[in-house]
């Protein structure tokens, strides 16, 4: 269901809003002011000034105005501006593919897990492939949590392992083996030139090779990721950003519970 559909609270005081027509908020319903920045690579000077405005124009932007510029280094330009924006959206009809799962507290899963799978489930999660950014994985594994939300170390019912950044996908494959694993758990955090793409797809279809794939729950996230990519790219389920080790331990639990019913 689109949360579109659910009331929103602007429209019990503003009669004005339409979900069919919506457009940014600015500080009057329906005034579609949005502030952009973005550097031209030119000198800072009027003309660039005019330059930026024209572009705003033809992106569809009336009114713009740029309120700030300053030349970063010579010959590039950085702008920030305003606009007033022409398009609307009809947010009553956007749907979205989510992951689909009661989200449990760490002691409910602790407790889902002791009733419906009777042992402990072995999750490895890493930074794969030439990837650094350690900071989402550890937000979801390490014991102290990330924004009040304890991470998968501190759950009584799961043996979580963090292999940390820049894992290769063979070294990840032979820890899964090694250790047992149940979920994999994959982060990516750069998408420049789509790099995460290639790494991503590369560990199902090594998965595949091995005779892996169906036995694994393979799960990635990041900012950029997207449950409709992960699921595109052959993984059980994405999350990307405002996810929590909740999120994720809640899917786990009740995937691998459903999976042994089927057996
Ligand atoms: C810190 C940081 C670094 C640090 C990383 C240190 C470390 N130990 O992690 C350093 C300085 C090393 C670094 C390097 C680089 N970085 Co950097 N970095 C960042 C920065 C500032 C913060 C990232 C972060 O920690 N976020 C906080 C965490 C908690 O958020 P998160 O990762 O989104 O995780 C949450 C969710 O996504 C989700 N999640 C994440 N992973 C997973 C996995 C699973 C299984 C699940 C369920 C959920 C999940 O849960 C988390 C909690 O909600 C961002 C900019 C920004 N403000 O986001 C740039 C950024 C990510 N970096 C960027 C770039 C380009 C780079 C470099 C390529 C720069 C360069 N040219 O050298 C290098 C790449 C190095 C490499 N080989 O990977 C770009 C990426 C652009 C893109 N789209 O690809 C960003 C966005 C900066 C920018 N605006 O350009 N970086």
């Amino acid at each position: 269901m689109s949360c579109g559909l659910y009331s929103s609270k602007a429209t019990s005081f503003d009669k004005t809003l339409d979900l069919t027509k919506v457009k940014p908020y600015g500080d009057t319903m329906n005034d579609g002011k949005i502030q952009l920045s973005f550097t031209l690579p030119v000198p800072a000077c009027e003309e660039s000034m005019e330059a930026a405005k024209q572009l705003l124009k033809k992106i569809g932007f009336d009114d713009p105005q740029v309120v700030f510029y300053k030349e970063l280094t010579e010959g590039f330009t950085f702008f920030n501006c305003y606009g007033n924006c022409t398009q609307s959206v009809d947010f009553s009809t956007i749907q979205v593919p989510k992951v689909e799962s009661n989200k449990m507290d760490m002691h409910e899963t602790d407790h889902f897990i002791r009733q419906h799978i009777g042992r402990k489930i072995v999750v490895l999660g890493a930074s794969t492939g030439t990837d650094a950014h350690t900071v989402g994985i550890d937000a979801i594994m390490n014991m102290k949590g990330y924004a009040g939300h304890y991470g998968l170390e501190r759950y009584e019912m799961i043996d979580a392992y963090n292999l940390g950044s820049q894992i290769p996908n063979d070294e990840f494959i032979a820890r899964a083996i090694e250790l047992k694993a149940d979920a994999l758990l994959v982060s990516q955090t750069v998408t420049q030139k789509d790099v995460h793409i290639g790494n991503l797809v590369e560990l199902i279809e090594m998965l595949e090779a091995e005779g892996l794939r169906d036995k694994l729950l393979v799960i990635c996230g990041g900012p950029r990721i997207s449950h409709e990519l992960a699921k595109e790219l052959g993984y059980d389920a994405g999350f990307g950003m405002n996810s929590y080790a909740d999120d994720v331990a809640s899917f786990i639990a009740t995937q691998i519970a459903k999976r042994k019913e089927l057996r």
